[in-house]
């Protein structure tokens, strides 16, 4: 029987993706056989409508000295830190010497933009080698998980902050009822929780079904956040739906009856309950919507094949690591995929072990159809392949790419 994270009711899964590595567990030949797989598995809490893994590695296993993602290989995502930076320095820094903490801060791509205008901040990012590189930029930063011990030690050696932020990180964080308290701890009265995720009403509609993978511990959704953070007394304040990551939402929560709501609040809630995302039977159709796409995916890829079209992935994505494992899709129909992170090339991908190489690589072996396992940074990716598209070069995917 299995208990759920947040509230421990009974949860039961509703699908299994199956054997899965490490989603950024990019590797070398050498090192196959002792290859790492769990079992990936979704379940959803009818109490406290949290959408969450059954099990997850433990999370020393994925964020390291050799963390495989660097925030800053996207230029869209960096404008978009940068909006994100303004914003909050607009709406929710009240005093006149504001202190802002990251969790998950990674290469310094959000807190830069504070750290430029000698505003009071704080990373904090476990995989030292993306900390590292913040560290570089002037971007104060602790190498450590965020947890109770690290709360304690921030207010001995820091101060009470007025925004503790989280970008892509709070659905990575096993023990959330952890975190709620930490927040209480580390907030001043009229203090704000904000954090961006990828959310699970996107994902069910598009189903986006790779945002699921073993560090994304949770898909979130209004009613799911209210759930988990309403036992440490914080409230949703606003809630405003993002772009990025192929549909994402800003949550921002405060301390009860310290701060106005806005009329949107009530708007994702009636709009989640509407879909049905509080009803079991949804996870069921999502479950059958994944295995469609899976027969869709696997089939027109054998059909470019034996047309003699060269295949290859862009993007060797997290998210890639679901699609290419579950739909067991290797070299015999990709050939290689192509990503400008250097700790990625020359590897080879996580399971399936298709090569990894540079975009060098792209250009000097250029395919019929490019797997575009980047779906989410399609727009600036499609900007940059004009020649490729020009040239009758086509780009696909899993996902209706015009949703995007
Ligand atoms: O939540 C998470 C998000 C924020 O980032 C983490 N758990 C891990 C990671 O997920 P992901 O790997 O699915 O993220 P992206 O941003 O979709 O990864 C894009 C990949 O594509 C990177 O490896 C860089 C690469 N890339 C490329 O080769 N050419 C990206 C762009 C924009 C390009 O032009
Ligand atoms: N905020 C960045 C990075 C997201 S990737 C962005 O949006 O692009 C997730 C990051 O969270 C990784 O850098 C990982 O090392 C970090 N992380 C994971 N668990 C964490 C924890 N418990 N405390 C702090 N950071 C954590």
């Amino acid at each position: 029987m299995n208990e759920c994270r947040i509230c421990k009711n009974t949860i039961e899964p509703f699908m299994t993706f199956g054997k899965m590595p490490i989603a950024n567990g990019f590797l070398k030949d050498n090192e196959f056989k002792n290859e790492y797989f769990y079992d990936l598995s979704p379940a959803f809490c009818s109490k406290c409508f949290s959408f969450q893994l059954i099990n997850q590695p433990d999370p020393k296993m994925m964020f390291h000295e050799n963390y495989a993602f660097f925030s800053k290989t996207s230029k869209f995502m960096q404008t978009h830190f940068k909006q994100f930076a303004d914003w909050i320095e607009q709406n929710y820094f009240n005093d006149k010497n504001p202190f802002i903490i990251e969790i998950g801060s990674n290469d310094g791509i959000l807190l830069e933009n504070f750290a430029k205008k000698n505003i009071d901040h704080l990373g904090i990012e476990p995989s030292s080698n993306v900390a590292e590189n913040a560290l570089k930029n002037g971007v104060n930063t602790i190498t450590k998980f965020f947890n109770e011990s690290l709360t304690s030690d921030i207010l001995e050696n820091y101060r009470k902050a007025d925004c503790i932020v989280a970008a892509n990180v709070m659905c990575h964080i096993p023990d959330l009822n952890e975190i709620g308290k930490c927040a209480n701890s580390l907030l001043k009265e009229k203090g704000v929780l904000i954090f961006e995720d990828p959310y699970l009403l996107d994902m069910l509609q598009r189903v986006s079904y790779d945002q699921i993978y073993d560090e994304h511990v949770f898909m979130f959704s209004a009613h799911s956040v209210n759930n988990i953070f309403k036992e440490h007394n914080l409230e949703i304040i606003e809630l405003i739906h993002q772009k990025t990551h192929g549909g994402s939402m800003r949550y921002v929560l405060g301390r009860k009856n310290q701060r106005q709501k806005t009329n949107n609040v009530n708007y994702f809630f009636e709009k989640e309950k509407e879909f049905g995302l509080d009803k079991f039977e949804t996870y069921i159709k999502f479950k059958n919507d994944c295995e469609i796409s899976k027969k869709n995916f696997v089939q027109s890829l054998k059909n470019y094949r034996d047309k003699g079209k060269k295949i290859a992935g862009y993007g060797a994505t997290s998210k890639s690591t679901t699609v290419l494992n579950y739909c067991e899709v290797d070299s015999n129909l990709i050939e290689y995929i192509s990503d400008t992170t250097p700790i990625k090339q020359n590897k080879f991908s996580p399971g399936m072990h298709i090569p990894i190489k540079t975009y060098d690589f792209f250009l000097e072996n250029i395919p019929d159809i490019a797997v575009l396992f980047a779906w989410n940074h399609k727009n600036e990716i499609i900007n940059k392949e004009k020649n490729f598209v020009n040239k009758g070069g086509k780009f696909i995917s899993h996902v209706n790419l015009n949703n995007y």
